[in-house]
């Protein structure tokens, strides 16, 4: 079972999202500035809506946190929607009194989760749908994941992210730490200034087009223990866990890791790293084609991984749908939408991928407090030093 585990509620336009991250040792020392920052990542980024500049995201921690360190208890995040208060009623938990204000959707969006929420959950309105499945909700991932990003700082490890493709663009793959400030300075979040402007160039082309467009961002994650994961069972490998992850975000169509799909069309020589010891350091690789996790468990090289993100589905040059009841072939309907989320959802990719890192670490190193958990994680490097 998970050692460090999240549930997340609220709608997009009700009064805001609530997240319980629960697993968290004591002793961490938590902020709700480095919280609002991680939020502030995710809201920008070249090719987002209108909705971005009515909201300034900002988290109150309700629980779980006290004199700025994790207590061990769950820890309770709230996100406000600013934007709640421009919608009147209409995501009120009262029944209405007589006829609701608001008018039912009832014209699924290709793409979206519309028609089979509404089918599943027997809806005649699917606005129920659109509230819950908005990308709005992974301001809560990231505020959870913001946690875990310090949890995974105390054992020495920094996730990152950057966008490698846009559209028809695409970007060289491979970054360091040291790329970091470029790669945060670039409204798409691109490492290759030369390419996030055709980026950016193409987004322009999209919107005035009414279309959107997709992308693939790389996660990579540097300074993570060796031997966490294992190969004894599927669902315990690293990989697993990971691609779990990254696919629950909405809008992920794929994931690889290391040389990914490419690995395919390569032979083994080309494919594996050879492995190297060197006295002090201890076991390494030549290189780092596998992306830091052979036989589903760490290396201790940097985690890579590329996840690609489908175009968002809501065009403002609509494809065809159908009324639903009358059954009418209808055009889909424009609801307020981002032409392009890549650079956004990054960060979101970052948010979960810290969550499941830092889950896999406390599930191989055990811990109630930080100071265990490192200690473990610091034994075993040394451990496996001289082996
Ligand atoms: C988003 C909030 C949403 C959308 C977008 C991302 O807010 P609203 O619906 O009020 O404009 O802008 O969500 C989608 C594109 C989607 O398909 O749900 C956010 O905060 O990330």
């Amino acid at each position: 079972m998970s050692r460090l585990r999240y549930l997340t509620a609220g709608e997009s336009h009700g009064p805001g999202l609530t997240a319980v991250l629960d697993g968290c040792p004591a002793g961490l020392a938590v902020d709700p500035g480095t919280i609002d920052a991680e939020l502030r990542r995710r809201q920008s980024g070249y090719g987002r809506g209108e909705r971005q500049s009515i909201e300034q995201d900002s988290v109150r921690v309700l629980g779980g946190v006290r004199h700025g360190r994790t207590t061990g208890a769950p820890v309770s995040l709230f996100v406000a929607n600013r934007d709640a208060a421009n919608w009147g009623d209409a995501l009120a938990v009262e029944a209405p009194e007589g006829q609701s204000a608001s008018e039912p959707v009832v014209v699924p969006r290709p793409g979206h989760a519309d028609l089979g929420g509404a089918l599943l959950y027997g809806l005649d309105d699917i606005r129920d749908v659109i509230e819950r499945a908005s990308a709005r909700e992974t301001a809560a991932k990231v505020a959870c994941g913001a946690v875990a990003k310090r949890l995974l700082g105390e054992l020495g490890c920094t996730v990152a992210s950057h966008v490698v493709a846009i559209g028809p663009v695409s970007a060289a793959t491979g970054m360091s730490l040291d790329d970091v400030e470029r790669v945060e300075a670039s409204p798409v979040r691109c490492r290759d200034a030369d390419a996030g402007r055709l980026m950016m160039t193409a987004i322009d082309g999209a919107q005035e087009a009414g279309d959107t467009l997709g992308g693939v961002v790389e996660v990579l994650a540097f300074g993570y223990p060796p031997g966490v994961g294992t190969y004894v069972q599927g669902d315990l490998r690293l990989r697993s866990r990971l691609a779990a992850v990254v696919l629950s975000v909405p809008a992920i169509v794929g994931v690889d890791f290391g040389l990914g799909f490419g690995a395919a069309s390569l032979p083994g020589s080309c494919v594996h790293d050879p492995i190297t010891h060197e006295a002090g350091s201890g076991y390494g690789r030549e290189s780092n084609r596998a992306g830091g996790i052979e036989g589903g468990m760490s290396t201790g090289q940097t985690l890579i991984l590329k996840a690609a993100m489908k175009p968002i589905s809501t065009l403002r040059e609509p494809l065809g749908s159908v009324e639903m009841g009358t059954h009418r072939p209808v055009k889909s309907r424009f609801e307020r939408s981002d032409v392009c989320a890549v650079p956004a959802v990054g960060i979101v990719l970052e948010a979960v991928v810290a969550l499941a890192l830092a889950d896999a670490a406390l599930e191989r190193f055990g811990g109630a407090t930080v100071a265990e958990l490192t200690a473990a994680a610091q034994a075993f490097r040394l451990r496996i030093r001289e082996r």
